[in-house]
């Protein structure tokens, strides 16, 4: 018998148990985990629970098993998933995309990873250079991408700080030939402040270890999970085989250096004039940026401002210069991961193809995003992360339900509703026009005058005191969990989160002085210089006011939702069984929310109450027609779907299987195993007495 039909390592597929309950799912999922079967199916969705040790599961050797094959014949695997994306997008030209979601934590970036390195090794038999070239640039590009937009969290020693979707493009043949990333939502506060226990992104660390190991003779890096030297030079190259150039890379480092620097940068006073308190810094920070030291100094007290028709020069309070300094760094950390995004995508995107030459491109896209997360202090970010988790679950459930609910009307075949808990009416809560947090975010930030946080917190107030998602200690006095004029609450699908309301008017500004943009332009590093093409304007010129850090977002989820939405989806549920990264324990509590909150049980009704596993007729005959002997070596039944019904008929799976207009649908998995086991008896006997005809004994 197969692994993945023993019992001894539970149900393979949650469909498959004896009865759908909480305590079943959760038994099931415990037991594979103590034996080490991170995956198990709901249908085509896979779940996976971190294992939090190294597995050995993703070899060369794994590959050859999953290589082609069909979702029932092996144990359940990312590379199935992965396999079946593929198969979709190669046989039936689809465009596929696979979607990986759970908290933080949970795996999602390593998922992405092995889902990418299976698509790589499958690809390409013919070795071709260019499609070579193509797959080690998209693997090439994680590495670089983590190095500057990955940190160290409470959650996660390697968190992702940003939004990555990633389009994988094929020829017709179904060799890679490109590729597109698309970015989301920097968490670049934290270049500036890191919670306890944090780090701000690896890059400062891996620079600043490189720098110390070569001019302090003495020193030994510290111990811990993350090794900085020996990344800094992953990265360094892969940046190099990516393309970047020796300028450009200096330039990143750079940047790296001068963000260094202005942390260092304090302000004071003398009279009424506010100056640097440590201008030594300031003259770095000119070489580094290739610029003046005076137009630095410049650029971090005055902005120049327009009054009618003069042009004057106010001086900022040091408070105002604590600011810019912070915004500068923030911005020019941001900046800079964009356009090493943007490099990356120069160099992966398809060039020249021609459709008519080549067939049609056809794309899998990958999307690893920032899991659903709760700190001690939540703020903007987290707001922006755990609405992008909301969209991404409404997501799950439309297509979910929706692709089985058409797919069995085209058919012809009954349907019978099946409830869960639709989260649609908390992304409203976040995005409707004028009603939502976002609206009412944007509306306090275009009040003319000093507008507070707390202002915003009131004007939530007003606005949503009847949402059944939405608390604060005005709306339930009674609550001490959350502080006046501070804290709002979200009751979010995966959790209530109290979100402070501090910083939330400036970090949806996210204002700039010009000043810092002109000065970056006007630097004679020509890397630099391009990086700030908007420096170009002069003060006269800039009118427009840029649109808001919570518009923006929103316009990317929206973006980012509609194109996955016209893509066919494959998922995978990550699921984190312990806060303290632990191969071994398996936090029942903690994995049972996250079950819950998944819907991943409703998950299991909708598919048993539908059917495990659909095919073509002739896909199905082509399979297992050599079982019948209506059916082999070719039927003349009036249609394929005549012959499938003779064939089901003979092997007594009358009761499981239902005939589609064009598909045959297969209730449990059961069945196919069987189907399966008898194909390979046939497919053996065949074999034997083929052997036996060329031998001459027959
Ligand atoms: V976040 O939302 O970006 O904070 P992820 O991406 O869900 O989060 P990640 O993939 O980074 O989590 O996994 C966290 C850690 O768990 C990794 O650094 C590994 O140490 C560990 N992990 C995750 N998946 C596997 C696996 N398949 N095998 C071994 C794993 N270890
Ligand atoms: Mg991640």
């Amino acid at each position: 018998m197969a692994e993945h039909e023993s019992q001894e390592f539970g149900k393979a597929d949650f469909v498959l148990l004896d009865s759908v309950s909480l305590e079943e799912f959760m038994a099931n999922l415990k037991l594979r985990f103590e034996k080490g079967r991170i995956y198990t199916y709901i249908g085509e969705v896979v779940v996976s629970v971190n294992p939090y040790r190294a597995m050995n599961i993703y070899g060369r050797d794994t590959i050859e098993q999953y290589k082609g094959r069909e979702l029932y014949e092996r144990p359940p695997h990312l590379f199935a998933i992965a396999d079946a994306a593929y198969k979709a997008m190669k046989r039936r030209n689809k465009d596929t995309c696979i979607v990986i979601s759970g908290e933080s934590g949970a795996g999602k970036t390593e998922a992405s990873k092995y889902i990418m390195q299976y698509i790589a090794a499958i690809t390409n038999p013919g070795q071709r250079a260019e499609v070579e070239r193509v797959k080690n640039m998209l693997l090439k590009s994680n590495c670089v991408l983590e190095a500057f937009g990955n940190a160290k969290t409470n959650r996660n020693d390697n968190s992702s700080r940003f939004g990555k979707y990633m389009d994988i493009n094929f020829d017709f043949k179904g060799d890679p030939i490109g590729g597109h990333i698309n970015n989301y939502l920097l968490e670049k506060s934290r270049v500036i402040f890191q919670q306890e226990g944090e780090r701000s992104f690896h890059s400062f660390y891996q620079v600043l270890i490189v720098l110390l190991i070569h001019s302090v003779p003495s020193f030994s890096p510290p111990q811990s999970s993350i090794n900085d030297g020996a990344d800094f030079k992953a990265v360094a190259d892969a940046m190099k085989v990516i393309g970047f150039t020796p300028d450009e890379i200096q330039t990143v480092y750079k940047v790296l250096a001068t963000i260094l620097h202005l942390g260092n940068l304090t302000f004071g006073v003398d009279g009424d004039t506010t100056l640097i308190e440590n201008s030594k810094v300031v003259a770095v920070i000119g070489v580094l940026l290739a610029t003046k030291e005076e137009n630095v100094g410049k650029a971090l007290l005055y902005r120049t401002v327009a009054t009618g028709r003069d042009v004057i020069d106010k001086q900022h309070t040091t408070q105002e210069a604590s600011y810019g300094r912070d915004a500068l760094a923030k911005a020019m950390y941001e900046r800079m991961f964009c356009w090493i995004v943007g490099r990356i995508n120069d160099v992966i995107e398809v060039k020249n193809y021609d459709a008519k030459v080549h067939g049609k491109n056809t794309v899998i896209g990958v999307l690893d995003i920032y899991g659903f997360e709760i700190f001690q202090n939540n703020s903007f970010e987290q707001f922006c992360i755990n609405y992008c988790n909301e969209k991404l679950q409404q997501l799950f459930i439309q297509l979910v339900l929706r692709q089985e609910q058409e797919e069995y009307q085209r058919e012809g075949i009954p349907w019978k509703h099946i409830d869960y808990f639709n989260n649609q009416i908390i992304v409203d809560l976040v995005e409707l026009q004028h009603k939502g947090i976002f609206s009412v975010l944007d509306e306090a930030c275009m009040t003319v005058g000093k507008v507070t946080d707390e202002v915003f917190l009131q004007g939530l107030n007003s606005k949503l005191a009847k949402h059944a998602h939405y608390t604060s200690r005005k709306l339930s006095p009674t609550d001490k969990s959350l502080e006046f004029d501070r804290d709002f609450r979200i009751r979010h699908y995966a959790g209530d989160v109290v979100y402070s309301v501090v910083g939330f008017i400036d970090k949806n500004k996210d204002t700039l002085f010009q000043d810092f943009k002109r000065l970056l332009y006007n630097s004679s590093n020509p890397v630099l210089k391009m990086m700030w093409p908007e420096g170009k304007l002069s003060i006269t010129e800039v009118t427009k006011r840029p649109l808001t850090a919570a518009t923006l977002f929103k316009n990317s989820m929206i973006a980012l939702v509609e194109n996955l939405a016209c893509k066919e989806p494959y998922y995978v549920r990550c699921i984190k069984p312990n806060d303290v990264k632990s191969p071994l324990l398996f936090e029942y509590e903690r994995c049972r929310h996250q079950v819950e909150y998944l819907g991943l049980l409703e998950n299991v009704r909708v598919r048993r109450a539908g059917f495990a596993n659909r095919q073509e007729y002739p896909r199905f005959l082509q399979r297992y027609k050599m079982i019948s002997e209506f059916t082999w070596p070719n039927h003349d039944l009036p249609s394929d779907k005549e012959a499938v019904k003779r064939l089901v008929q003979g092997c007594g799976f009358e009761h499981d299987v239902a005939y589609g207009k064009t598909k045959v649908f297969v209730r449990t998995p059961r069945t196919l195993f069987c189907l399966e086991e008898q194909r390979d008896e046939m497919v053996g006997r065949i074999v034997l007495f083929l052997q036996k005809v060329w031998r001459g004994t027959i």
